[in-house]
């Protein structure tokens, strides 16, 4: 006589072996999934199966019913084991295809332009004598630009071929002196100060841009001295071009200062000497001197349009082209690559 319960649990127990062998067949994950719908869904084959449980006598149903829960942990057990091994399988996969040995590929990184690092260098040199940095406007007015400095309307410093006009009194910065009257407007003595930043001419040519940078310095006090100012600039162009650096101060003229020099430096390329490997250096043409800025104390007529009392105070201004102390700094003989951007030549200051 048949018994339902047995013919019951007896179909479903054959579901183990044949989810057994399916499951060997299988090579792929995806496989796996489309398996496990088959088996273990919804609408699949156990639960095709488990719809005719209703359908046996009440005393079968309490036995039927636990075997039907066995086998399906013992099938979603099988599966998960597979699924593991198959998961495993593909990372060993991947880290087969993974060489250690191969070189890595660099990454493009950027770097501080040689305009940018010489800036920076002076600023802390200068950070380092006590002096504050100061920032401020490229556009400026005449009065900042000109007249504080010293440069009354009929000067040749103004003259049209080197200024940039926006209106009649508003100019692009020719300098960034008109940073340092900011500054002495804002301030008490002393005060010492560089001011780094862009600065604009109506010039263009093999040796000229119309933007370039500098960097001007300033201080400010009670008794300051031409002394000091020569102390304080050797300081700094020894920490800039070497302590072996010689330095020496030959009088010339600037509008806002008095008295005023040039400052050279002896050349770094030849070491002073003028020739290189019996040929004339490049760099100093023979002369042994290469000029690095100019300098001098600050005129009375600064100190009278800013409010300081002529009398009471005294100080030194010097400046500086940025590309130019890079250029002999890093031996770089044309002055149009710090425009161009050309990354094999920008690459060299990474
Ligand atoms: C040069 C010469 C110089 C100054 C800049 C200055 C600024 C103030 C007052 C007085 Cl607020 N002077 N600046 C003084 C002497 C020389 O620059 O050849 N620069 C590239």
């Amino acid at each position: 006589m048949p018994d339902p319960g047995k013919a019951f649990t007896q179909k479903l127990t054959d579901l183990v072996p044949e989810f057994e062998r399916a499951l060997d067949q299988v090579s792929s994950l995806k496989d796996l999934e489309d398996l496990r719908v088959k088996y273990l869904g919804r609408k699949g084959l156990l639960a095709a199966k488990l719809a005719s449980l209703p359908t046996l006598p009440p005393k079968d149903r309490p036995l039927a019913g636990k075997t039907a829960n066995q086998i399906k942990s013992e099938l979603q057990g099988l599966f998960l084991k597979r699924r593991s091994s198959l998961e495993g399988a593909r990372a060993d996969a991947t880290l087969a295809r993974f060489d250690p040995a191969m070189p890595g590929r660099t990454p493009n990184l950027g770097s501080l332009h040689p305009v940018t690092l010489v800036t920076e260098e002076i600023c802390s040199v200068f950070r380092g004598l006590g002096f504050e940095i100061v920032t401020g406007p490229e556009v400026e007015t005449d009065f900042y630009n000109f007249e504080a400095l010293n440069i009354p309307p009929e000067h040749p410093a103004r003259d049209m071929q080197d200024t940039l006009f926006i209106t009649d009194s508003v100019v692009l910065r020719t300098h960034t002196s008109s940073l340092q009257i900011r500054t002495m407007q804002k301030r008490k003595p002393p005060v010492a100060a560089v001011a780094p930043g862009k600065v604009y001419r109506r010039d263009s040519d093999l040796t000229h841009t119309p933007m370039f940078h500098q960097i001007e310095g300033f201080l400010v006090d009670r008794d300051a001295s031409m002394a000091e100012l020569r102390g304080t600039l050797t300081s700094f162009l020894q920490q800039t071009f070497g302590p072996d650096t010689k330095v020496r101060f030959r009088p010339s003229f600037f509008p806002f200062t008095e008295p005023s020099a040039e400052v050279d430096i002896s050349c770094m390329m030849c070491k002073g000497k003028g020739t290189v490997k019996g040929k004339t250096c490049r760099v100093c043409k023979q002369t042994g001197w290469v000029e690095i800025l100019g300098c001098g104390m600050i005129d009375p007529e600064v100190f009278k349009a800013v409010g300081y009392d002529p009398d009471a105070y005294s100080g030194f201004a010097f400046g500086l082209g940025v590309e130019r102390v890079a250029m002999l700094k890093y031996g770089i003989g044309d002055l149009r690559m710090f425009f161009e951007n050309d990354v094999r030549f920008l690459r060299q200051f990474a």
